[in-house]
């Protein structure tokens, strides 16, 4: 299977590391950007990175993914807790997907505990900060590991 990996971020994570740091912390996106292709390149993984505020980006890329891609790390944003739009995509695609929130939702608001994406995951990091995202690479690179 395909070692590339799409890590897409959804609305509002453009603004990592400017606003409400007690939440998301100081890393910008740029910062994760670039955490993400270093531990990529340590697990030979290739990377796409993409970040949109719009749902029909976020889907356009997991359809382009499904041509190309091993694995998806998604952090849907907001998106996470209503779209069936992105579960469908993802119900599309034969890869490895792994869901990333920065925050514990679960420690938060009883709308944030719901997921949609959560139906499809292989797995789920919530409440590593940025963490997770190289974490989750971990995992993906694993499972693609195992699937060779
Ligand atoms: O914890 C996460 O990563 C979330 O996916 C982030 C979403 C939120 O709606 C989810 O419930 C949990 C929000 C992203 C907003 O990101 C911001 C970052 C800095 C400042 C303002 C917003």
């Amino acid at each position: 299977m395909s070692r590339l990996v799409y890590v897409l971020n959804g609305p509002n994570l453009n603004l990592l590391g400017k606003r409400q740091p007690e939440i998301y912390g100081r890393e910008t996106l740029a910062d994760v950007e670039a955490d993400c292709l270093k531990a990529a390149a340590a697990l030979g993984l290739q990377l796409r990175f993409h970040q949109s505020n719009r749902e029909y980006e976020l889907i356009d890329w997991i359809h382009e993914a499904r041509e190309t891609a091993g694995g998806i790390v998604i952090n849907p944003g907001a998106f996470t807790h209503t779209s069936i739009a992105i579960l469908d995509a993802l119900n599309a695609f034969d890869g490895v997907v792994i869901e990333v929130h920065i925050s514990n939702v679960h420690k938060r608001e009883e709308f944030r505990h719901k997921s949609y994406v959560s139906l499809r995951a292989d797995g789920v990091m919530a409440g590593f900060g940025t963490q997770g995202y190289t974490l989750a690479l971990q995992r993906v690179a694993r499972l693609l590991d195992q699937k060779t």
